[in-house]
């Protein structure tokens, strides 16, 4: 009888042990390196981009553009999670629907830090309009609406 104690206790902890092991693995496991999974949101500045220095003015406290379509730029981060990379950015006018703008350089949307720019698709009307942007990481986290990269400005003219 205490021969089969003994077995039966030492097969409960065997049982016990692989109950452990299998609740305790992580299934962020990629090829053998365990990815810290990242709850952060990406972030992301934007500036007036004026290639031609005709475009842009900013004039007292407010960005005035003689071009009803004008460009912008700014860039995009999401963290250091390796992997974990900027997949897209995305910005509205006066709370429009969300367009898609461009990664800057020929890869794409590829790296943690990404650089874009974009020129608005919609004619503007003359007067004051809101600019907004938000960046997607590759784990599908957005920008928060209270971290928005904003812009107001000024159309002056066609
Ligand atoms: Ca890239």
């Amino acid at each position: 009888m205490a021969k089969i104690r003994v077995i039966a206790t030492l097969v409960a902890s065997m049982l016990f042990c692989l109950v452990l092991l299998v609740g305790c693995s992580d299934s962020d496991t990629e090829g053998g390196v365990v990815r810290t999974a990242d709850a952060t949101s990406p972030t992301l500045t934007i500036n007036p981009l004026d290639p031609s220095g005709t475009t842009w003015e900013y004039s007292e406290g407010k960005w005035e553009a003689s071009d009803n379509t004008p460009t912008f730029d700014g860039k995009a981060v999401s963290n250091t999670v390796a992997g974990n990379h900027i997949t897209s950015v995305e910005y509205r006018i006066d709370g429009g629907g969300w367009m898609s703008a461009q990664a800057v350089g020929n890869d794409g949307f590829t790296e943690n830090t990404e650089h874009y720019h974009f020129s608005i698709a919609t004619t503007l009307s003359t007067g004051a309009h809101r600019l907004e942007a938000q960046a997607t990481d590759a784990e599908g986290m957005r920008t928060e609406e209270s971290e928005y990269a904003t812009i107001d400005f000024v159309v002056v003219a066609p």
